[in-house]
């Protein structure tokens, strides 16, 4: 009896040792170097598409020329006006007390043709001298993306944009010209966010500009190839030129789901694990590792020969270009939103080239996870746990940033599942950084704003503030997720009272 009370009163005591969280929250205080910020890109927030000099991009195109393959038809003409409206989006970052700010240039308001020999617009290069400046004197770090997926327009008709090799020059004086002149001010670059959407959506299934989708199974991993060239290129002028100087970081932004196996069946967990190597190892893999991975080589290799093909739809990186494009970055960029099941399937029979066939695997949510206005977003917090776990695994303990996480609605001011959803996903990210061990060193909520989301228009909202588009003004009005995240980043704790 009595040794059954001692053994219960230690276990009571062991249980509430453990005890680090308030209904389900972690509670312990994010490390004291963490930093917070928030995201937007040059098309969905700038608007002004035609104005003082800047020149057409491939979302101005598409929006323009079909319409209708936007949700509502919309576009980035006018979007949160932010081209004329940066001092009003300064004050929210301010409201906010962000650590930094992730934005993105766009390269043809600088470059209107795309070419450094073309002319540079001095208006384009005088807005953004302006942003750095200002968050340099406000103390909030510039986190700039070069290529959020508006590229010049005369790139892409000219030269097929990202199938052509040439492209990897264009780009590279683009990078060199930004760093050159922002650069003193500019603490991380990004050479390309999430270029699996830029390949995949881009050049197979059409879901955004430039919408070709005429060689499935062979144009996307061509252009895998091209971007992973200019990114190499990108970092190597910035390492070689800059670093000394600037002292800034720079790296890829890589996008994924965690994919979660469907059951404990050896097959669903090599199904699973050969998803997530055809999305984030694809380029993950080349730049940590060298090339691509082995599973991708291997697969793509066997089915274009029974296709017959002479050689892999994959291209091959020869040994000097391996040795270039490894090592290529100085922290992991991550944006990452949901989690789906990987189940194992039969390979899909030999016929038409497709990158879905050449994966094979089934890849769907499960019913009761909390859904959102995007189809392709559900709630799962521990997913993000699970995704930075496996690639410290993977990739050699880099030092990751979460680049952008965020959730979808339809916009109402009072956001509570915007507030929970934050919430959850942070309390996963404390697990991962104290009970894994993992280096994540920074969290970017997206959005600031409401702003064009792509074929969804303006439909779907990730903004912490909403922005009413059928005023000519565009004002912005915090929602209730604004309070959370704003204590959040005072407090650096998820909870109304941490430990430590
Ligand atoms: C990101 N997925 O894209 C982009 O970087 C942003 O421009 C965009 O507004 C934001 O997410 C919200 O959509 C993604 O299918 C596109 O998992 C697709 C996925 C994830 C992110």
């Amino acid at each position: 009896m009595f040794l059954l009370k001692v053994i219960s009163t230690v276990c009571i005591l062991l249980q509430l040792w453990t005890i680090r969280t308030v209904s389900g929250v972690d509670n312990r205080t994010f490390p004291p170097n963490f930093k917070f910020g928030v995201a937007t890109a040059s098309y969905q927030v700038e608007g002004a598409w035609d104005e003082d000099g800047k020149g057409e991009n491939i979302w101005d195109h598409l929006t323009h020329t079909t319409p209708d393959s936007i949700y509502d038809s919309s576009n980035g003409d006018i979007a949160c006006d932010s081209y004329h409206k940066f001092d009003t989006d300064l004050d929210l970052l301010k409201e906010l007390g962000v650590d930094f700010y992730r934005l993105s240039i766009s390269w043809p308001r600088i470059l209107p043709t795309g070419h450094i020999d073309g002319q540079i617009n001095e208006a384009g290069v005088a807005y953004y001298e302006d942003i750095f400046t200002k968050l340099q004197e406000n103390g909030i770090e510039a986190v700039v993306t070069l290529y959020h997926w508006d590229l010049p327009q005369p790139l892409q008709e000219d030269l097929g944009g990202w199938l052509n090799e040439t492209i990897v020059d264009v780009y590279a004086n683009y990078a060199r010209l930004a760093f050159e002149l922002f650069g003193d001010k500019v603490q991380y670059w990004v050479t390309f966010n999430e270029p699996y959407i830029v390949c995949q959506q881009g050049y197979e299934s059409g879901g955004k500009a430039p919408a070709i989708t005429k060689a499935p199974g062979i144009d996307l991993y061509t252009c895998a190839h091209v971007v992973l060239k200019s990114h190499a290129k990108a970092y190597h002028i910035y390492d070689s030129e800059y670093r000394a100087t600037q002292k800034g970081k720079i790296s890829i932004v890589l996008n994924t789901n965690w994919f979660e196996p469907a059951s404990d069946d050896e097959k669903d967990l090599e199904a699973a694990e050969r998803k997530r190597q055809f999305s984030f190892g694809w380029f993950a893999n080349p730049i940590v590792h060298g090339n691509y991975p082995q599973v991708m080589i291997d697969r793509i290799g066997e089915r274009s020969e029974k296709e017959g093909f002479d050689k892999s739809r994959l291209p091959e990186f020869t040994s000097e270009e391996i040795e270039d494009i490894k090592g290529t970055y100085d922290f992991i960029g991550v944006n990452h939103y949901s989690t789906s099941l990987v189940q194992w399937i039969e390979d899909y029979e030999i016929g038409e080239p497709s990158s879905i066939k050449d994966v094979s695997a089934e890849v769907y949510d499960d019913d009761s996870w909390e859904t959102s206005a995007s189809d392709w977003l559900k709630v799962v917090p521990w997913g993000i746990r699970k995704l930075t776990k496996w690639i410290k695994d993977n990739y050699n303990n880099p030092e990751i940033i979460i680049t952008e996480n965020g959730f979808s609605d339809t916009g109402d001011i009072d956001d509570p599942r915007r507030t929970n959803y934050y919430r959850e996903y942070l309390s996963n990210l404390l697990e991962a950084i104290y009970d894994d061990e993992v280096n994540v060193t920074a969290y970017t909520a997206w959005s600031l704003m409401d702003n064009f989301e792509w074929f969804q228009g303006y439909s779907a909202k990730l903004g912490l503030y909403s922005v009413n588009f059928s005023d000519p003004d565009r004002p912005r009005t915090p929602k209730s997720s604004v309070k959370y995240y704003k204590t959040v980043l005072e407090t650096r704790c998820l909870v109304d009272k941490c430990i430590e």
